[in-house]
């Protein structure tokens, strides 16, 4: 065999095995920024199948840049224990108390890396397009590569199947907007519907952030900023113990259920 072909060879067999693994999990996660990557790292260590599927090349979502791309973030002590875990860097502001500085790349690849290692997959350059809903249930995902959908071909997409769906999916919480409007699902908001997000109030956000993590119909539950969007909450900007706290607040929801 050519080592051209023990390669490419490898890789194919490599990634379908893992793929494959993916197509039926206990948690299927849309989109890999910061809550997400804590979930799927607890979720994991927990025991439960979880995989995280990522639209862009690099998972970390709005981690990587910092605040307006100065690459340094802040997250206040309530989250400290978080970035322990994640063995991430951390450093008390000498000028205020409660608060500490990190590098958003460090936090970034951390984040990453822990999910990973805790053996969660993720998948990346994968968009989620729309759910499985069978009987009034939501039971997994529809995926297609992120390629084909930023090129508008025409090919049709493959499934996974899961007990749990998380919405990570940021400020747009594209996945509870798919289950509003395609699947007519009324979400457990004063509305049914999603609130939208007002604007920016740290303290606040940060708050609600954690507090509206939740399941917001029968197996579908969404952390972040998704949660926030959903339940109108406040932005936050460049502090991070919201996302990291709501990714726990998620997986320990999921994991007390499936207990
Ligand atoms: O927005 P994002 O970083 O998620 P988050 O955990 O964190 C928010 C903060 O980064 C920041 C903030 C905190 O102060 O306000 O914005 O709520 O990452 C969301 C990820 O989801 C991906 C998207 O590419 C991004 O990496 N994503 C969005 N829609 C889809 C998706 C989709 N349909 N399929 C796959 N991935």
């Amino acid at each position: 065999m050519s080592a051209e072909n023990i390669i490419s060879t490898a890789i194919v067999k490599s990634f379908s095995e893992k793929f494959i693994s993916g197509l039926k999990l206990d948690v299927a996660i849309v989109g890999g920024g910061p809550s997400a990557l804590v979930a799927a790292h607890d979720l994991a260590k927990a025991g439960l199948k979880t995989a995280i599927f990522e639209r862009k090349l690099s998972p970390g979502g709005g981690t990587w840049g910092g605040g307006m791309l100065f690459n340094e973030v802040v997250v206040q002590d309530e989250a400290l224990n978080i970035l322990d875990d994640f063995n991430i860097t951390h450093k008390p502001l000498s000028d205020a108390k409660g608060y500490h500085t990190l590098d958003s790349v460090e936090m970034a690849s951390g984040l990453i890396f822990g999910a990973l290692k805790a053996g969660a997959k993720i998948f990346n350059s994968i968009s989620v397009e729309d759910l499985v809903f069978k009987d009034g249930k939501v039971n997994g995902l529809v995926i297609n590569w992120t390629a084909i959908e930023r090129l508008g071909l025409h090919v049709d997409p493959l499934t996974v199947i899961a007990e749990n769906v998380i919405d990570g999916t940021g400020h747009p919480s594209e996945i509870l907007n798919l289950a509003v409007k395609k699947a007519k699902i009324k979400l457990s908001t004063p509305t049914g519907d999603i609130i939208g997000e007002k604007p920016m109030w740290v303290e606040n956000g940060e708050a609600s952030t954690v507090e509206n993590t939740r399941e917001y119909f029968p197996n579908l539950y969404a952390c972040g900023m998704s949660a926030n969007n959903v339940m109108g909450g406040y932005r936050m900007g460049p502090i991070f113990g919201g996302m990291l706290m709501s990714g726990r607040k998620v997986a320990d929801l999921i994991i007390h259920k499936e207990k």
